[in-house]
């Protein structure tokens, strides 16, 4: 180590030593989610550059060996010597914690502010890192290992005075993460969705980890819209225009983009410098009453609504709208218990007044698509005060009766949810099997008769009045919307039990779109499960196996030998088994596998899976199902 790096060196450790002892405290977790942040900390350092003006491409690489390469046609990181620091700003940068954004007047300063600080973290996390700076002409270089500098910056080529960029390559290091594999899928999502909140910016993701090159592009000219356009791709849009509000306001810029759907859900997604606000805050807030101050103003000015009528409610405009409300701000204040909650009052005050002041004049501009939104609006109101006296009439009934459950329900007789579970089962003769194979003790039985409702297509009135929901509702105990309680959840696990057939796949979905809807919290905390019915039964010789997949039938077949002997039947439905077998194959807790229902928070990607899947479109469902993997994860219970 040469003189110059001698005390300051050791000072920087310190810093990056604290990073590598706690890494959850700056990348949220060591699991396979924080080693996906690792990416998302280098690609942010880019996008601020793009947001600065200066690149408009990023190259995002897993290499083999799961090392990534991400590179951008920006400026180049500043190699000139930090004069504080006495070194190059680009070490600075990979070498001092929380460096990025905030460094001292005219040095490194990533414009606007908005991320930035996250390399050195990066850096120390990475059992080797490489940046390479091309810049007047000149190409620059450094390698660091576990945030150790392991030569002053040099210079390694030349390059033409036009090529400008910066490449950084990194190893995450096995010691700290508990995988260290990345999930091209993972990568994909958050990529795109960053390409659609930054307006012309192309990023491509590479994979090359394969025999083949996997590459995706994703480059949206509209940004936002395309985003409104991408999430709406498989519902019915209500009209064609895709509406915008865009501007600044007290240093707040703000883009909101929205289009209203034949659906009866609103999906709308927030974020703050590019990062999602499950929680909301005063953007939205801002948001909201700007959209239902505008929407009843123009309604009233036009005789869209009489005198006597009451003012639509904020819920009723938004019945079946998909939006993004997306700021970017200085100095964001996250609040909550999460600190997912924009608290900058500026923020609400900007969205408001923007919104309002271009809503109006689309408004004004297109009255034939105002009247398409109030018409389905005023409808919204009118199915609301039905569903409303609709639950009001049962609540009061279970008020009188005690907590009537649902007839066809089997209940378990242990009373703690805690060691109680409820299977919910398609058809009648299923139901029967399910009923006598079960430990009474803690297995409930709920036989779900005929169709289920798709609550992607129905009104609130609809579904509070139909039989198989009604019942699920009741037998969980734990009721609905701003009712839903989950302490009164009544089964620790809520098992889907299906036949393995296409049908069976389509009836799992309905319920869990069910599910998804109305008690997300159910699905998030972690309750919801499929059971795993065996496909195959393989007798020999008076002893039997039970085969869960081809693979799994091949696997027994090559184990006990393939020959006449051999007697396979392969299941249709769970009503080919008798009571025993489907106790021994799926229902004994010893022995059955279960696959836990995930779900990331407010992820719009989920909304984008349930209306695809539930939708009437074809096409698209066709594309997701070839493209994505499914969305429950094998977990043995
Ligand atoms: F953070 C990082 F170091 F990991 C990183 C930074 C990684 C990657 C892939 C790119 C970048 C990055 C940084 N791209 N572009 C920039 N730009 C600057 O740092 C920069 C350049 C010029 C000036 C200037 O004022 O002349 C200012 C800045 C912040």
């Amino acid at each position: 180590m040469s003189t110059e790096y001698g005390a300051d060196q050791i000072q920087i450790l310190e810093g990056l030593e604290a990073v590598r002892k706690r890494p959850g405290m700056y990348i949220g977790s060591t699991s396979i989610r924080g080693l996906h942040h690792l990416v998302y900390e280098i690609v942010d350092n880019s996008v601020d550059e793009a947001l600065a003006g200066f690149c408009n491409t990023i190259d995002v690489t897993i290499n083999k060996g799961d090392t990534i390469t991400v590179v951008d046609n920006g400026r180049g990181i500043p190699i000139g010597i930090n004069h504080k620091a006495g070194k190059p700003a680009v070490e600075v940068v990979f070498t001092v914690l929380h460096a990025g954004g905030k460094f001292g007047g005219g040095g490194y300063k990533v414009s606007g502010g908005l991320h930035g600080v996250g390399a050195s973290v990066v850096n120390a996390l990475s059992e080797w890192l490489e940046v390479t700076i091309y810049k007047e002409g000149k190409v620059y270089k450094q390698r660091y290992e576990r945030g150790k500098v392991m030569y002053p910056l040099k210079v390694v080529g030349e390059c033409s005075l036009e090529k400008t960029g910066t490449s950084v390559t990194f190893k995450p290091d096995a010691e700290i993460f508990e995988e260290t594999v990345f999930d091209f899928g993972t990568l994909k999502q958050r990529l795109r969705e960053i390409a659609f909140l930054t307006k012309n910016l192309k990023i491509v993701l590479h994979d090359n980890r394969g025999e083949e090159e996997k590459v995706r592009e994703f480059h949206y000219e509209g940004g936002i819209k395309e985003f409104v356009g991408y999430l709406n791709k498989s519902k019915e849009a209500l009209y064609p225009e895709i509406i915008y509000c865009e501007g600044t306001k007290d240093d707040v810029y703000v883009e909101v983009a929205l289009q209203h759907n034949d659906s009866y859900n609103e999906s709308c997604y927030s974020f703050v410098n590019n990062i999602t606000t499950p929680e909301g805050g005063t953007h939205l807030a801002g948001f909201r009453n700007a959209l239902t101050k505008t929407f009843n103003d123009y309604a009233r000015n036009n005789k869209l609504l009489k005198e006597s009528e009451q003012n639509l409610s904020g819920e009723d405009i938004r019945e079946g709208m998909t939006a993004i409300v997306s700021i970017k701000i200085g100095e964001p204040q996250f609040e909550g218990q999460t600190k997912q909650k924009l608290g900058n009052s500026e923020a609400r005050g900007a969205v408001d007044s923007i919104v309002s002041e271009q809503l109006t004049y689309f408004l004004e501009q297109n009255p034939q698509v105002a009247k398409i939104i109030l018409e389905k609006s005023i409808m919204a109101q009118r199915a609301r005060e039905a569903a409303r006296k609709a639950r009001d009439l049962t609540r009061r009934k279970t008020a009188l009766d005690g907590m009537s459950l649902p007839g066809k329900l089997a209940d378990c007789t242990e009373k703690n949810p805690e060691n109680c579970e409820i299977y919910i089962v398609e058809g009648d003769s299923a139901g029967g099997s399910a009923k006598s194979a079960r430990s009474r003790a803690t297995q409930a039985i709920l036989p779900l008769r005929g169709k289920i409702l798709n609550v992607e297509k129905a009104r609130l009135d609809k579904i509070y009045g139909n039989a198989e929901i009604k019942a699920m509702i009741t037998a969980f105990g734990t009721g609905i919307h701003e009712d839903f309680d989950i302490s009164k959840l009544r089964y620790n696990k809520i098992i889907i039990m299906t036949d393995a057939d296409v049908d069976g796949a389509h009836i799992s979905t309905l319920l869990l779109t069910f599910l998804y809807r109305f008690m997300p919290d159910l699905i998030k905390e972690g309750h919801v499960y499929m059971a795993q019915p065996p496909l195959y039964k393989l007798e020999k010789n008076k002893k039997v196996w039970y085969a869960y997949s081809d693979e799994e039938l091949n696997q027994i077949l090559l184990e006990v030998g393939r020959d006449n002997n051999n007697k396979i039947q392969r299941y249709k439905g769970l009503g080919e088994m008798d009571a025993d077998q489907l106790w021994e194959t799926t229902m004994d807790p010893e022995k059955r596998i279960l696959k836990r229902v995930t779900m990331d928070d407010c992820d719009p990607e989920i909304d984008v899976v349930f209306t695809t899947l539930m939708g009437d479109k074809v096409e698209p469902r066709r594309e997701f199902i070839e493209e994505n993997a499914i969305y429950v994860k094998n977990l043995d219970v």
